[in-house]
C-alpha cells in the first residue's frame, strides 16, 4: 500500500512538504540547531557548501566539515517541530518518495542537537556544556506514538511520585540517548545528566511571569530528583523529542547543550553567542574525530 497524498505531502518540485528537501539534499549526519540563524553560525566552519535551502523556520545547509558530510538543519522551538522534522528526515532516506512505500533497506542517521539551555543545579554553571544522558519528555508528543518498546517506567514511575506529578498532565517519559554519539562528543569539559523537556518556555518551565502556574514548586521538586545517580541537569523543548522519534524510526541521537541560564541562582550568561560558538567548534571537532 502506497502512503496517501495527505499522508506524505510533497512539493511540486518533488521535496518533502515543510523542510523543503529532495533525498539527495541531505547528509547521513545530521546536525540540529534550534535558531535558524545559528545554521550559518555552524557552516561557516565548513570546508564547502553543496546546498542550502529553508522554508518557515527550517533552514538547511548541507556540506563538508573537514572531509566529513554533514546536514545542519534548524528546527525552530519546540517538540511540535521536532515531530515535523524527524518525521520528514526518516521519510526522505526511509520511504521511497516516487512509490510512496517504505523501504526494505533502512538508513540510520546520526543526528546530534547543538542547543541552548537552562540549568537546575548551582554546580552546572551557566557557560557550560551538558549532554543528555536521556530525554525527560514532559509536554505529550511521544504518547502519539507506540512508545512501549522505549520508555522506561521504573525512572518515569519514581519521577511521577516524586513530583507528585499532576494526572491532568501527560505522563512523562523517559527515553535514552545514542551512547555512542555519547562517547563521541563527552570529555572532561562535558557535563552529563537527564535532559527534561517541556512543551514550552514559561509555565511548563515554572517561570512565573504574570500568571500563576499548576506547581510552584515543580523546579525545585524536578531539581531534587535522581535514580540510580542519573539527576535531571537540565530544562529546554526539544531532546525528549528527538532521543524518542530518533528511536522509534532507528536513528541515533545526541544532545549538547550549552547552558545559558541557571535557574537554580537566576543568573544569565553575560555572553551567550560566545558559548554557544564555543560550544560548535568544540561538537565539530568531536564530530569528526
Ligand atoms: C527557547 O528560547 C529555545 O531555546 C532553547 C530551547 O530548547 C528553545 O528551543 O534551544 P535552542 O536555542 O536550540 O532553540
Amino acid at each position: 500500500m502506497s502512503i496517501k497524498q495527505s499522508e506524505l505531502i510533497l512539493n511540486p518540485d518533488g521535496s518533502i512538504y515543510h523542510l523543503n528537501l529532495r533525498p539527495e539534499h541531505i547528509a547521513t549526519n545530521i546536525i540540529f540547531v534550534g535558531d535558524q540563524d545559528r545554521v550559518d553560525k555552524i557552516t561557516k566552519h565548513f570546508d564547502s557548501i553543496e546546498f542550502t535551502t529553508q522554508k518557515r523556520e527550517f533552514k538547511t545547509t548541507t556540506g563538508t566539515y573537514k572531509n566529513k558530510q554533514f546536514s545542519v538543519i534548524s528546527t525552530g522551538i519546540g517538540p511540535d517541530n521536532i515531530d515535523i522534522v524527524l518525521n520528514e528526515l526518516d521519510a526522505l532516506v526511509n520511504i521511497n518518495l516516487e512509490t510512496r512505500k517504505p523501504k526494505e533497506n533502512l538508513t540510520s542517521l546520526n543526528i546530534v542537537r547543538i542547543g541552548t539551555s537552562g540549568s537546575l543545579h548551582d554546580d552546572i554553571p551557566v557557560d557550560s556544556f551538558v549532554i543528555g544522558s536521556h530525554g525527560l519528555d514532559l509536554n505529550g508528543l511521544l504518547h502519539s506514538y507506540q512508545i512501549d518498546p522505549i520508555s522506561n517506567p521504573e525512572i518515569e514511575d519514581a519521577f511521577v511520585k516524586h513530583t507528585n506529578w499532576s494526572a491532568k498532565k501527560s505522563y512523562p517519559i523517559v527515553i535514552e540517548n545514542s551512547k555512542e554519539l555519547e562517547n563521541r562528543l563527552k570529555s572532561d569539559k562535558t557535563h552529563q545528566g537527564i535532559t527534561a523537556t517541556a512543551g514550552g518556555f514559561y509555565g511548563p518551565q515554572g517561570r512565573i511571569l504574570r500568571l500563576a502556574i499548576q506547581d510552584n514548586e515543580l523546579n525545585h521538586k524536578i531539581d531534587s530528583f535522581s535514580f540510580n545517580q542519573h539527576r535531571i541537569t537540565n530544562l529546554e523543548m526539544e531532546t525528549s523529542a528527538i532521543y524518542g522519534l530518533s528511536k522509534l524510526l532507528g536513528h541515533k541521537a545526541c544532545s549538547i547543550n550549552a547552558i545559558i541560564a541557571n535557574r537554580a541562582n537566576g543568573s544569565f550568561s553575560k555572553n551567550p553567542g560566545k558559548v554557544v560558538a564555543d560550544l560548535i567548534e568544540y561538537t565539530l571537532e568531536k564530530l569528526i574525530e
